[in-house]
């Protein structure tokens, strides 16, 4: 049986999404973290270049945490940049600014260093045509993937629900796209509480999935801690033994009911399937 290792998602700046706990005290947080037994933390980042590094790199030597992956979300949450946008200038940015994720993404987590494209990939504009926004993601992530190859980086994209997005909903449609994409560094995230919603059977989504599977987000099906909702996450990871996945599950979870409870009972809830 692997030992799935446990990484906790954070974001470094306040921002509107709220499955990822901003903490006033990142150091606090990391160092709680640590002591909890989480073996690494996502750092979601808005903007790379806006961020003090050198104080993220202290905090994380600070509390030995390593970076499991780095988020790009809230490039497109707070500042609206999209690889689908119909403005060309809007694309243009977003993936400058993606370039800048990886970057960090090499410089914060050099043993393995991950990034994650979820959010922003963007979505197919009302009365706008899906085969060009396919197009433009194909482009940007082609483009990415040679970016990242050469800094060692991997990516992932993230199958997200039809709340969030009209683009690639499930797992059969993003492998499609890695299919056209065809490029070894580029996998696939899967994210428990998307999965509930879009599969029509999680745990052969899991399976299909395979080797290309890149990442895991764990959260329940009412995206709180695992424990909170009604997700069999015992099956969740024998599934991904079976496939010998041997990559991070990271808890992007709303903070509730406070963020010391949702900590704790994650791993709590876990680990049992950790060992
Ligand atoms: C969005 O719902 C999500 O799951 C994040 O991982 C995307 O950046
Ligand atoms: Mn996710």
């Amino acid at each position: 049986v692997p030992r799935f290792r446990l990484s906790y998602a954070l974001t470094t700046q306040p921002a509107q999404f709220a499955a990822i706990s901003y903490a006033q005290d990142l150091g606090a947080r990391l160092n709680r973290l640590a002591e909890l037994g989480y073996d690494g933390v996502e750092l979601h980042v808005r903007d790379p270049r806006a961020e003090d590094v050198a104080r993220l790199e202290a905090f994380l030597a600070a509390s030995r945490l390593p970076v499991s992956a780095i988020g790009t979300g809230q490039a497109y949450g707070e500042d609206g940049l999209s690889f689908t946008d119909p403005l060309d200038e809007v694309r243009q940015a977003a993936v400058a600014r993606c370039r800048s994720h990886i970057e960090l993404a090499a410089r914060l987590a050099p043993d393995a260093p991950l990034v994650i494209i979820g959010l922003m990939r963007g979505r197919v504009a009302t009365g706008a045509d899906a085969a060009a926004a396919e197009g433009w993601l194909l482009a940007a992530l082609g483009e990415l993937a040679l970016f990242a190859a050469d800094l060692g980086v991997r990516l992932c994209l993230e199958p997200i629900n039809r709340y969030e997005t009209n683009l690639l909903n499930t797992v059969a449609e993003s492998l499609a796209l890695l299919d056209r994409l065809a490029a070894d560094n580029v996998g696939l995230l899967f994210d428990t509480f998307h999965a509930n919603i879009e599969e029509p059977n999680p745990l052969a989504s899991i399976d299909a999935a395979g080797p290309r599977l890149f990442h895991v987000h764990v959260a329940d099906s009412n995206r709180r801690h695992p424990g909170a909702g009604h997700l069999d996450f015992p099956q969740v990871l024998a599934a991904l033994t079976r496939i010998a996945y041997s990559g991070w599950l990271s808890a992007e979870i709303l903070p509730q009911p406070d963020p010391e409870t949702a900590l704790t009972q994650t791993i709590d809830t876990l680990r049992p399937g950790l060992a």
